[in-house]
């Protein structure tokens, strides 16, 4: 297992649409035990590949407190099931110290690959469906910033460019 760097807002490569898995097999396996082990470590409760620089449409998410539950979605497509809206301050660990309200579609339907390449089908809503549109948006190289109005994304970005160039 390995520990993966997570990219951070703005880096262009956040911007690149990932494609799709075409084979689930060891190599698939073990990236989904990195990015496993990288999303704990940074207490997430979501990942996708694209964080990490692999442009693959593959996810994780665990919502538990204990690690108990671990999601592995695999080329997922959604279908939203009711047009009601919900809002929820999220965080991402690509843009790491900022939480902001988001509207999303309360209700949707997730179809996927599972980390044997079964394919299931699952109806979401709460955090899960948000948290599974928020980690799609990744795979589409959007972020949640790109929701917010462009004056608090800039000034996001300044103070994220801020922190990177102390840290550098
Ligand atoms: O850890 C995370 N928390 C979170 C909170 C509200 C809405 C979405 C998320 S996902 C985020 C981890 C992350 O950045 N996944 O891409
Ligand atoms: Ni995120």
């Amino acid at each position: 297992m390995a520990l993966l760097e997570i990219l951070e807002f703005p880096d262009p490569r956040l911007r690149t649409r990932a494609g799709p898995v075409t084979a689930v097999n060891d190599a698939t396996r073990r990236l989904i035990d990195d990015l496993f082990e990288t999303m704990y470590e940074a207490r997430g409760i979501g990942l996708a590949a694209t964080q990490v620089d692999v442009h693959q449409r593959l996810l994780v998410i665990d919502l538990s407190e204990d690690h108990s539950q671990p999601l592995v979605f695999i080329n997922p497509q959604i279908t939203v099931l009711d047009a009601e809206l919900g809002e929820y301050d999220e965080g991402c660990l690509s843009v790491p110290g900022f939480y902001e309200t988001i509207n999303r579609p309360r209700r949707i339907e997730a179809s996927a690959l599972d980390r044997d390449g079964q394919p299931f089908t699952r109806e979401l809503d709460g955090l899960l469906a948000i948290c599974l549109q928020h980690e799609i948006d990744h795979l589409d190289g959007k972020l949640f910033v790109d929701y917010l109005s462009p004056l608090k994304r800039q000034r996001i970005r300044k103070k994220l460019e801020k922190s990177q160039r102390r840290r550098a």
